[in-house]
């Protein structure tokens, strides 16, 4: 019989083992960021999980969304495309053609456009680092493995997917449904606040969990999720960043059990 000692020295690197399977950044300190200037307001939006060719109905309202809202800047802060669990790596061509036709479907014109790729699922695969293009009059940018970083009216705003919090989708939202549970809103995002070492007066926006919320106290906010999943249902909404921020509910209609 081995002892409790020991059977604990072997629990530990299987729990360690899990721990960094599922919470791939704690631990490890903040990510690099990349500052980004384009002016307010701000559109944010999460987790489309757009299918090129699919998907008419959704575009339809994220083109209203823009037209209605004229951002300085959209982000979106991953899973803007649904490649499934293995997204193919895209050659440069294949890369240009996928975001002509965002730009395209989008209805984007003279927008800065900033795409957060989300690390393990969903995007597709690209080089490590910042990818610039310019597509007719918008200008995107394609960031992985990066914290955006946003001033808007010298407060500081924090976007990223998180999926360096907890890897996949369903555990964050399991942690926010946890969360809400003993009553603590939005504390997927909290946590992730924490693992990023975030400043607590700046804010960080993230998506992953396909549920929404802000909360102006923590200065934490997720724009919610569009995409359908067999455990979540898509939020449609999005996010302003103007004199303020706020939430915005363009698609009631496609979702009428959320009114
Ligand atoms: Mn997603």
């Amino acid at each position: 019989m081995l002892a409790a000692s020991a059977w604990l020295l072997l629990l530990l690197p299987l729990l360690a083992l899990i721990v960094h399977a599922n919470f791939p950044w704690v631990g490890r300190g903040p990510l690099p960021v990349a500052v980004a200037e384009a002016g307010k307001p701000i559109l944010v939006l999460s987790d489309l999980h757009l299918l090129p060719s699919k998907d008419v109905a959704k575009l339809w309202v994220l083109r209203e969304l823009i037209e209605r809202f004229a951002p300085k800047m959209v982000v979106v802060c991953g899973d803007l495309f649904e490649f499934g669990d293995s997204p193919p790596s895209l050659s440069l061509g294949e890369i240009e053609e996928l975001y002509t036709w965002v730009v395209r479907e989008l209805g984007l014109e003279d927008q800065f456009f900033v795409h957060i790729l989300s690390n393990f699922s969903h995007d597709p695969v690209l080089p490590r680092g910042v990818l610039r293009l310019s597509l007719g009059s918008t200008k995107l940018v394609a960031l992985n493995g990066y914290l955006l970083c946003v001033y808007v009216d010298e407060k500081r705003f924090y976007f990223t997917h998180g999926d360096f919090g907890a890897r996949h989708g369903i555990v964050a939202a399991l942690i926010g449904a946890f969360g809400r549970l003993v009553r603590v809103e939005m504390l997927f995002e909290k946590l992730l606040k924490k693992i990023l070492r975030v400043e607590e007066e700046d804010w960080l926006i993230c998506g992953h969990t396909h549920f929404c919320g802000l909360d102006e106290k923590s200065r934490v906010a997720n724009p919610g999720g569009w995409g359908r999943h067999p455990a979540r249902r898509p939020t449609y909404t999005a996010m302003l960043i103007d004199d303020g921020i706020r939430m915005l509910y363009p698609a009631h209609s496609l979702n009428p059990e959320k009114e």
